[in-house]
């Protein structure tokens, strides 16, 4: 008989140990408020981590984020062990560490990861290279195998990334060190230049056909200043230009249902800078453009 339709685990991952800015560590609490993810059986709210201390100093945000990291990769194996589509809501972009790991360690067997990262900024910086020192600018080089030792030190060892099974959408805002280490791995980055060429539905089909092209599942992490700050203000490292949410809403909902479609990640919301919700209502059109149609939630 037809496979049970999977719920929709939301994750939050209250944490903003990764930036200059700890408006998003109230991220995860301001969209469960806003009623962005209903409590039915589709959509369930399982587990909130808190990590608000703002401004920590670099060794000791090392620590915290890596602690957070390790429960939040066990948190997201456990989801997809049990069949179920985890959602992360965070909080800054250094979850996406522990949300991609263990997404990598449930698929350990069966093969690799693909990811599509859609983000203003590449987050592909390693401690060699970083000027602001934040660990929401590195999760992409640690995802890679070029992160911190200590950003990784959890668990029996995960494959890496693999350059090819990664492709960044909606790039406008980066430094020469990651943006070399991103051309000499050969990840394909999807600059908002081209998606304005191109539009976004072509740009998403290409990454998505080499996202699945060598893997056994892939995600999509969503940092919300990949939108365009005029439209929705609502983040912590806000870029000029950027992503109309319906067109990415829109992207998104093809996706639904998809068995290759394993998890997905929402961040850097700031309810702080939001103006009229209008940051958290393009949170909630991801979030429903992925929730099964079945028993749709009255709004
Ligand atoms: N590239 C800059 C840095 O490394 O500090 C800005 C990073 C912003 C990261 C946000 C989450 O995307
Ligand atoms: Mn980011
Ligand atoms: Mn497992
Ligand atoms: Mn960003």
């Amino acid at each position: 008989e037809p496979k049970p339709e999977r719920s929709i685990i939301v994750i939050g991952a209250a944490s903003c140990a990764g930036a200059p800015d700890p408006g998003c560590a109230a991220g995860p609490d301001a969209l469960h408020h806003y009623e962005v993810f209903h409590d039915t059986p589709l959509q369930r709210v399982a587990w909130d981590a808190i990590l608000r201390v703002p401004r920590m100093p670099p060794q000791a945000a090392l620590i915290a984020v890596s602690a957070l990291n390790r429960k939040l990769a066990e948190k997201v194996h456990g989801v997809l062990d049990e069949g179920n589509f985890p959602l992360v809501v965070g909080g800054d972009h250094s979850c996406a560490i522990g949300t991609w790991s263990g997404a990598q360690r449930a698929l350990a067997d069966r093969g690799a990861l693909g990811l599509i990262w859609i983000d203003a900024h590449m987050d592909s910086h390693t401690f060699d290279t970083t000027q602001s020192g934040q660990l929401h600018g590195m999760p992409v080089a640690s995802l890679l195998g070029r992160g911190h030792a200590a950003l990784r030190a959890f668990g029996p060892p995960l494959p890496d990334l693999r350059p090819g099974d990664l492709c960044l959408i909606g790039v406008r805002s980066y430094e020469a060190g990651e943006a070399a280490l991103l051309h000499q791995l050969g990840v394909r980055v999807y600059t908002m230049d081209e998606v304005r060429a191109r539009g976004l539905r072509a740009v998403f089909d290409e990454a998505l056909a080499r996202v699945r092209a060598r893997t056994a599942g892939f995600g999509v992490s969503v940092d919300l200043d990949a939108l365009d700050p005029e439209e929705e203000p609502g983040v912590g490292s806000p870029v000029p230009g950027g992503i109309r949410c319906a067109e990415l809403a829109a992207a998104l909902a093809r996706l639904r249902g998809d068995p290759d479609f394993i998890a997905m990640e929402i961040v850097e919301y700031n309810p702080y800078r939001d103006r009229d919700r209008a940051t958290a209502d393009a949170a909630g059109a991801f979030v429903e453009a992925v929730t099964p149609l079945a028993s749709k939630p009255a709004r």
